[in-house]
């Protein structure tokens, strides 16, 4: 069975860690990898969302922090602070530094990021085929209004720096218009048996794997099902910042209205399934007016085993929808 994930950092690659548990060999599954979170510092190319999968699916993570290196030291961080180099506010380990060093030796050298990531993937064997969303550089940045001024910023510096404290008015993906999808990227989702949007961020995370040139047409010409689980539960975000970045763009910060946003294939979306928590089956009729397939199943990824699950009930909507059409 072939599966595609298109997936960000944390919420993805928790979602993909139990989807390995549960299918074991039986399965080939693909990531596509957002890469909008990207950002260029001290001359490295930093890829937070492509690292984080790589770690947590490779078994380098640190289980706490949920990015970054388990282990981690931050000498380098401190010699650049003392030297008063700017910015202070994004945390690069010693560890973490090294694997920046050799993606930006390799881009340099004229590999792309997806030679860079195979590359990476060969010391840390995620146990996925893991692509980037596309190699052109993509990089979101915030809209924000501060004292009546608006201005755009870095994603990260909106995430990070400001702990996304203030509502996002709006997010642009600087560079999408030219970005083509990665090779292999358009394939693993034609050839896929079942395309799965994880509990990442729909707006900056999938988002942008959507935005690329032909991938979401992708979605809609594939002769897979395709199923969503929603990253909100209750009216919250699972991991508390989202809320902001989807309220400033007007968005409800409901498992329904991030279903209606990706809508359903027949309707000209993305979506035929979509998995809402327990506590919001009151919202299943209105993922159903939305013309999708919906089900309510206990979605927080409190550990392995109900991780798995949840992995289990998504391949189970999707084998219910597949035998349909
Ligand atoms: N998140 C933080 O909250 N603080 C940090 O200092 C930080 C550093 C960092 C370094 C490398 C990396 O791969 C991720 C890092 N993250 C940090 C997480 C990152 O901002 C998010 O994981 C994603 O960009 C959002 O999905």
């Amino acid at each position: 069975m072939r599966i595609t994930v298109l997936s960000g950092g944390i919420g993805g690659a928790t979602f993909v860690r139990g989807l390995l548990d549960e299918v074991g060999d039986d399965a080939d599954v693909t990531v596509v990898g957002n890469t909008a979170d990207d950002i260029w510092l001290f001359g490295l190319k930093v890829c937070p969302d492509l690292d984080t999968l790589m770690y947590t699916l490779g078994g380098g993570i640190d289980a706490e922090r949920r990015w970054g290196r388990a282990d981690e030291t931050w000498s380098v961080k401190e010699e650049l602070a003392a030297y008063g180099a700017q910015p202070t506010w994004f945390g690069l380990g010693d560890r973490d530094v090294a694997t920046h060093l050799v993606r930006t030796q390799m881009l340099q050298a004229g590999y792309s990021l997806t030679d860079v990531t195979r590359a990476l993937c060969v010391r840390w064997d995620p146990g996925v085929t893991l692509l980037p969303m596309t190699d052109h550089r993509v990089e979101t940045h915030v809209v924000v209004e501060d004292g009546g001024r608006r201005s755009a910023v870095h994603f990260q510096e909106y995430w990070v720096r400001m702990r996304a404290s203030v509502p996002a008015h709006d997010v642009v993906m600087i560079g999408i218009d030219d970005a083509e999808p990665a090779p292999g990227v358009l394939e693993a989702i034609a050839e896929a048996d079942v395309v799965v949007l994880p509990p990442s961020n729909p707006v900056v995370s999938i988002g942008p794997v959507l935005a690329v040139r032909g991938i979401a047409d992708a979605l809609r010409a594939t002769a897979a099902p395709v199923v969503g689980v929603s990253p909100i539960i209750g009216g919250g975000a699972v991991r508390g910042m989202a809320d902001q970045l989807l309220t400033g763009l007007g968005l409800e910060v409901s498992a329904s209205a991030v279903a209606t946003r990706y809508g359903a294939r027949a309707r000209g979306g993305v979506l035929d399934g979509w998995l809402v928590d327990t506590s919001d089956a009151s919202q299943l009729p209105v993922v159903a007016e939305a013309g999708l397939e919906g089900r309510a199943v206990p979605l927080y990824m409190s550990d392995p085993a109900t991780t798995r699950t949840l992995a289990a009930d998504t391949l189970a909507l999707a084998r219910e929808i597949g035998t349909r059409s």
